[in-house]
């Protein structure tokens, strides 16, 4: 039997299925992953960016990042991946990702860990607003309330991840029979912590969809591209 069959097999028997996403399922869509190939904007790394620090340091230079990013999405459509995963509402899909891709491909109720790039908040009194200009007229951009700056409301390095979401992910990774883990290298916690979590919980089979193995500790290995892959995994189901 092949590893695909074997994986449909347990994902027919399954109860509870729940998709972790990263970057990585975006990729077919021209949206650049943060590591690896192609993952560097200029000479930054992500991790160079997306902190608090590097924005108190640098407003204008992390709002470039953000301002290219946003019109990368804003010209992006979802892909095979996205609509595989879209087709199957029974799967609860938590994302990594801040492109919003999954919602444009008619997902529901997308458990988004690390925000959104639309939102805008204010760092002084917090005022949010939903944003798709594209490019902002201004860099970086201000409150309209009180004046000072806006920041994407996305979670950076060494933020928390918003409570509610974040506490919904958990609860449905501890109750999955099956945990799939797509396009996602698997390094940036807590997110990466969720498929171990699945396992011991409730013992999940664990399966990794990605062009090469991360640190997921997947029980099955799926190798390809998720545009690829996932419809031949989801289909029928
Ligand atoms: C394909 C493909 C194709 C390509 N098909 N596959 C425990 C242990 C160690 C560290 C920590 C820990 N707990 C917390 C930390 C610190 C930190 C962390 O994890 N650091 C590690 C890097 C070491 N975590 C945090 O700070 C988090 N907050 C937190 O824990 O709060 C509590 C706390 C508070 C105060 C102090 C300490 C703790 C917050 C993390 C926020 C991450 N934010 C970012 C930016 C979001 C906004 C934005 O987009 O700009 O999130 S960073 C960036 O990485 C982004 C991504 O969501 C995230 C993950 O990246 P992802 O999706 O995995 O992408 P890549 O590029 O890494 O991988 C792509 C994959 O796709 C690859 O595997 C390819 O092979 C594959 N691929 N094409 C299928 N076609
Ligand atoms: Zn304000």
């Amino acid at each position: 039997m092949s590893t695909l069959e074997l994986v449909r097999g347990w994902l027919r028997d399954a109860h509870r299925i729940v998709a972790l996403t990263g970057a990585g399922i975006s990729a077919e869509s021209g949206i650049p992953t943060f590591r690896g190939a192609g993952g560097l904007w200029r000479e930054f790394r992500a991790e160079d960016l997306a902190t608090p620090h590097a924005f108190a340091r640098d407003p204008k230079l992390v709002w470039e990042w953000y301002d290219w990013r946003r019109g990368l999405v804003a010209a992006a459509r979802p892909n095979a991946a996205h609509a595989a995963l879209a087709a199957r509402p029974d799967i609860t899909l938590v994302t990594q990702n801040v492109d919003g891709l999954h919602t444009l491909a008619g997902s529901r109720g997308v458990l988004e860990v690390h925000g959104d790039l639309w939102t805008l908040r204010c760092v002084g009194c917090g005022a949010e607003r939903s944003d798709r200009t594209v490019p902002l007229p201004e860099l970086p951009p201000r409150c309209s309330v009180c004046g000072d700056l806006l920041r994407p409301g996305v979670v950076w390095f060494g933020e928390s991840l918003p409570e509610r979401t974040w506490s919904l992910a958990s609860a449905a990774a501890e109750a999955a029979d099956v945990f799939l883990v797509i396009g996602t290298s698997s390094l940036v916690h807590p997110a990466a912590g969720l498929a171990a979590r699945a396992k011991a919980a409730a013992n999940a089979k664990v399966v990794e969809v990605n062009l090469e193995r991360s640190g997921a500790g997947a029980d099955a290995f799926l190798e390809g591209r998720a545009g690829e892959v996932l419809p031949a995994l989801l289909a029928g189901g």
